[in-house]
């Protein structure tokens, strides 16, 4: 069998802050940083997987996910930012919690305290190539959709930044566009597609995108909302809404979860995925599940990510992998080479 087509593009070095802030303290530097894509890009090329570059897909297929509000800021915000005299990184002062600014007919215009009505966190600075790195990383995944579209069994996008935290007007948890949301989206022409996100984070963005979705089934095993990244969404009652009640899963786990007990769960959405019958599997590949990674609380070792590719394989449909998060920069190659091969010998 042919090694897997890996899609991946230059730009997102250009969107590599200094820092973020989490907690109030500056992480220096910053956890999603461009490292990380150098060395799946290295890893990936190194066991002999194809790399291609992205084809531009226009606006379109964003639109068919985001505001265009959010769009038209994320393309000024840099310029308008320094404009007003702002840092060389652009983080909000100031969110409008509900209560305050919400009412308001429209955001405020250009200047210093806009970014806080697009964004929701500290931990997602821009800098002058970010807006051109998270384009370039939603062609990424477009380019792999239509891989994928074209009849190969299975292709990777690496994606950076990552995606799963933005939603349809807004932006954060280092994500800028949804790039899963988006393949996801353009994939949709295929028949009904289902979104598994293994990302240690529960994806409230593709939540928000697909809640009223019936023909995309999302489903995220995710760290314990109640003590981790989003706090505000992710609890297993959260479940669609409308038509599309049941169409979205979400499986909190306790920390600390070994190989074993990931694979079980992963079982049980595995069968969703399959009773759901999909044209169609998007998979939302974080590696912050490993042990060793500085921000997630699980305890997977590396031999479960050869495990959840096999699993994933399993159930016999196309497949895009789309990148999200992993912050152990040592161990993410080889977690990336591990899930791969995994699922390539299952077929
Ligand atoms: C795509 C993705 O993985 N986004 C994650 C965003 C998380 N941002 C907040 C990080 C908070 C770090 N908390 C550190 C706890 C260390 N024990
Ligand atoms: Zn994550």
């Amino acid at each position: 069998m042919e090694p897997m087509p890996v899609v991946a593009s230059d730009a997102h070095r250009a969107h590599d802050p200094p820092y973020e802030i989490n907690f109030g303290r500056a992480v220096k530097p910053a956890w999603e940083r461009a490292a990380r894509g150098e060395v799946l890009r290295a890893a990936l090329a190194g066991a002999g997987h194809p790399v291609a570059a992205p084809a531009g897909h226009g606006p379109g297929p964003l639109l068919a996910v985001h505001q265009r509000a959010l769009l038209d800021f994320l393309e000024t915000a840099w310029e308008e930012w320094r404009a007003a005299r702002g840092p060389d990184v652009l983080i909000p002062d100031t969110f409008p919690v509900p209560g305050l600014g919400r009412g308001a007919a429209r955001p405020p215009g250009g200047g210093l305290g806009r970014p806080g009505w697009f964004c929701f966190d500290t931990a997602t600075p821009l800098v002058e190539g970010s807006w051109a790195a998270a384009r370039a990383a939603a062609d990424v995944a477009l380019t792999g959709a239509d891989l994928v579209a074209d009849g190969a069994p299975a292709a990777y996008a690496l994606c950076r930044p990552p995606g799963h935290h933005a939603g349809p007007g807004y932006y954060g948890g280092f994500c800028l566009l949804n790039n899963a949301a988006i393949a996801a989206r353009a994939l949709a022409r295929l028949g009904r597609v289902a979104v598994v996100d293994v990302d240690f984070h529960h994806g409230n963005g593709t939540q928000d995108v697909f809640w009223e979705d019936p023909g995309v089934l999302y489903a995220s095993l995710h760290g314990d909302p109640a003590v981790h990244y989003p706090y505000f969404t992710g609890g297993s009652r959260e479940a669609g809404a409308g038509p599309a009640a049941g169409t979205t899963r979400n499986i909190p786990l306790p920390d600390g979860v070994d190989d074993d007990a990931y694979l079980r769960a992963l079982e049980g959405v595995a069968e969703a995925v399959a009773a759901f019958a999909p044209a169609v599997l998007v998979v939302s590949l974080g590696f912050d599940t490993f042990a060793e990674d500085p921000i997630g609380g699980f305890a997977l070792s590396v031999h479960a990510y050869p495990r959840i590719g096999r699993l994933l394989a399993g159930l016999g449909l196309p497949t895009l992998f789309v990148q999200e998060g992993g912050y152990a920069v040592d161990a993410i190659g080889a977690c990336a080479v591990a899930t791969l091969a995994g699922f390539q010998a299952a077929r």
